[in-house]
């Protein structure tokens, strides 16, 4: 697998020379700074990759480039956006980029309610408390109706845990929730929360897959013509937030997605953290099942129960089993060689660490921290080298 570390571009806190020592080879970035649903030109992308380059590492995959929310809904200038995006993927192969994450969450990209959850050890990690989040659709977003998509029983608990707490702490619930975590391009107010969310009234999972569906069929053949491998990132938690369809949560949604147009261009993310959030999803399973189409690997684990509550765990603990995953990925890539491929190396990252040692205290993104990832990606190469010994025959 080819060792790849997220860097949020030269405002990061960790720089490119940090991230040489961690020893990744490959960069997951993306230009932040340009509007979403406008074209990256030529020139600014390889101004970036000069940047990384220079610093003796390779632009591996975009991640993101984002999908405009009116190609999500397939209304207002969703015709023009999708022409750029057309662009900015040829733009980006022309430059010698061709992976491109991307995800299709409406409004919301990834959701926690805990940003700093304590572990024994004393570092800290990302949490998911279902009865918080309802809370905040219930009580602080008052979202209209939203009480009827919960068991009453948890509405209960929500208000009696909600009427616990004080200013200070719904704040902070509310600003983790509207404010984007890293990497989600939208931030909102209450407000403009309830607005958009209005907004897809009428758009159902079906209508949303319908509009991916579109989106695919429009991408997928300049992608593959500029041998350019999309790879649609896993919905963060897998299941409705905020009454809103998603689409990319289980097994069935990717037999779906990778059916409707079969191509490696049409490829996923793998993102173990995400799917494996949901007790209902088997993630070595969805590993063995979609190989041939995974274009990009998460690594992350989580602890998780079927209250739909769940903690970002150290890679070798937790609920999913990432040996398996691990395992099925050096098998994919020598069957990748067999087929005499020359895209046989699939990127990894390290998705998450805790924050720990330096890392505590430091305005670090979300998740992205630096002692903490290293470990992770430190615990990848292992498992990959461990794996490779026992079952490719040695010389
Ligand atoms: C969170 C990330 C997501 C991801 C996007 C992909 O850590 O995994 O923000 O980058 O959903 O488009």
């Amino acid at each position: 697998m080819e060792q790849t570390w997220r860097w949020y571009g030269p405002r990061d806190r960790i720089t490119l020379k940090d991230i040489r020592q961690t020893g990744a080879t490959g960069i997951v970035t993306a230009l932040h700074h340009i509007p979403n649903g406008e074209e990256w030109t030529v020139e600014e992308i390889m101004e970036r990759k000069k940047t990384i380059e220079d610093a003796g590492l390779r632009w591996s995959v975009v991640e993101s480039v984002p999908v405009h929310e009116d190609i999500k809904k397939h209304t207002g200038n969703y015709q023009k956006y999708i022409e750029n995006y057309k662009k900015t993927i040829a733009n980006l192969a022309q430059c010698g980029i061709y992976t491109v994450c991307y995800n299709f969450m409406p409004v919301l990209d990834w959701t926690r309610t805990d940003l700093t959850y304590h572990f024994e050890d004393g570092s800290e990690a990302l949490r998911y408390v279902h009865k918080h989040f309802v809370a905040f659709d219930v009580f602080i977003l008052e979202r209209p109706n939203a009480r009827k998509d919960y068991p009453e029983e948890l509405v209960e608990e929500a208000e009696i845990w909600y009427r616990s707490i004080g200013n200070g702490e719904i704040n902070v619930l509310s600003e983790t929730i509207i404010k984007g975590l890293p990497g989600s391009e939208e931030s909102y107010t209450l407000d403009d929360l309830r607005n958009v969310i209005a907004s897809y009234s009428t758009i159902d999972n079906e209508q949303l897959r319908a509009n991916l569906f579109y989106f695919l069929d429009e991408v997928v053949p300049v992608a593959e013509k500029a041998e350019l491998k999309l790879a649609v990132h896993a919905d963060d938690p897998p299941w409705g937030l905020l009454g809103l369809p998603r689409i990319v949560s289980t097994y069935e949604d990717l037999q779906k997605l990778l059916s409707h147009y079969d191509s490696v261009s049409n490829g996923l993310t793998l993102c173990t953290g995400s799917f494996g959030a949901g007790y209902f999803n088997d993630v070595p399973r969805m590993a063995k099942s979609f190989a041939n189409r995974i274009n990009f690997l998460h690594l992350r684990n989580v602890s998780r129960d079927k209250d739909l509550n769940f903690y970002e765990d150290y890679l070798l603990q937790g609920d999913i089993d990432i040996f398996d995953v691990v395992k099925t990925m050096v098998e994919e890539e020598e069957r990748r060689k067999q087929e005499g491929r020359n895209d046989i190396l699939i990127p990894v990252r390290p998705d998450h660490g805790n924050q720990m040692f330096g890392d505590l205290g430091q305005k670090n993104n979300p998740g992205y921290s630096l002692y903490g990832r290293m470990k992770g990606l430190a615990e990848i190469r292992g498992l990959e080298a461990a794996v490779r010994r026992m079952q490719i025959p040695q010389q």
